[in-house]
């Protein structure tokens, strides 16, 4: 694997635009569990029932408490060495006069206390709720409530600042993924099962534009056929060794 690990560090070397796309696999070595791997989040759980407007309106504080626990967890939970190789790779292409775009469908925000910038949340953010009727948005409390809190503005109860399934992305943050997306020379998908649309069509948007791929997961995904550079490996052990050089 040693001289794959080399194609894709010098695909990024090279590279003028470099994307990123992670899932849930980068924060696995920060403890944070996985959605579908085994000792996933959802194992046993149903999803509709948890993360989807349905789910929410049926059992309100049963998700939003789902989420409060999820949120005192983040409280012990630091960046790994994959998140801390991302942003050395970020400074490094931009220092060059490269860009770099960084999505995620991660909520966790380990990514930007690692020093990453710019960052597309994709699925929204654990750290903060928003009020169902009015554009406020204030910190996800991380113990749990007896009722939903109340928006301090306008009174109307809060939710989770997240992207259910059903949910449309914000449209801002999709457009830009996107751009970046298509208009990349490489492409790289980390701890991502590529399943959840319309994050895991971005690779398809970048190959169509003649990029590069490089995938880093632990095991095979819908979209390993398709790239260049398959890494199998954790995040944490890999991307340390795709951060260019400096001298290079
Ligand atoms: C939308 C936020 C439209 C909440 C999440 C049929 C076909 C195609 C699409 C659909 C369909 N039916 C429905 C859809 C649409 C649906 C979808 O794609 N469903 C899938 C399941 C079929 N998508 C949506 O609903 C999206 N919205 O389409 O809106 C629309 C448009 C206009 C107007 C209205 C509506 C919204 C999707 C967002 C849902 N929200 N999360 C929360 O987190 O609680 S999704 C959830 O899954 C997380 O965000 C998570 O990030 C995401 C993807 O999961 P992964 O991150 O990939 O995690 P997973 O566990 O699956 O995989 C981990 C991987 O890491 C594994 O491969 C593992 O091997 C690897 N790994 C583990 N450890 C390591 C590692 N790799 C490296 N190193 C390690 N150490
Ligand atoms: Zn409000």
């Amino acid at each position: 694997m040693h001289g794959r690990v080399e194609e894709a560090r010098a695909l990024i070397a090279a590279a003028r635009q470099v994307v990123v796309l992670t899932g849930s696999g980068i924060s696995a070595e920060s403890g944070i569990p996985t959605f579908r791997g085994a000792g996933g989040l959802w194992k046993g759980m149903r999803v509709e029932d948890f993360a989807t407007p349905e789910g929410f309106n049926r059992r309100p504080l049963e998700v939003w408490n789902w989420y409060t626990r999820r949120r005192a967890e983040l409280e012990d939970s630091r960046p790994n060495s994959g998140h801390v190789a991302l942003a050395e790779m970020q400074r490094h292409v931009e220092a060059r006069g490269g860009s770099f775009v960084l999505a995620t469908q991660n909520i966790d925000g380990l990514h930007q206390v690692a020093g990453s910038t710019g960052v597309l949340e994709l699925h929204g953010t654990l750290r903060t709720a928003r009020c169902q009727a009015c554009p406020r948005r204030q910190p996800m409390p991380a113990q749990p409530a007896d009722a939903l809190p109340p928006c301090p503005d306008c009174g109307a109860p809060l939710r989770p600042d997240v992207v259910w399934f059903g949910e449309a992305l914000p449209e801002d943050v999709l457009i830009a993924a996107t751009d970046a997306a298509s208009r990349c020379d490489v492409f790289v998908s980390v701890g991502t099962s590529a399943v959840v649309y319309p994050a895991a069509g971005l690779v398809e948007w970048a190959l169509s534009a003649g990029a590069k791929a490089v995938e880093v997961n632990l095991e095979p995904t819908p979209i390993s056929r398709l790239v260049d550079v398959p890494l199998h490996g954790k995040a944490g052990e890999i991307l340390p060794q795709l951060v260019p050089e400096p001298s290079q």
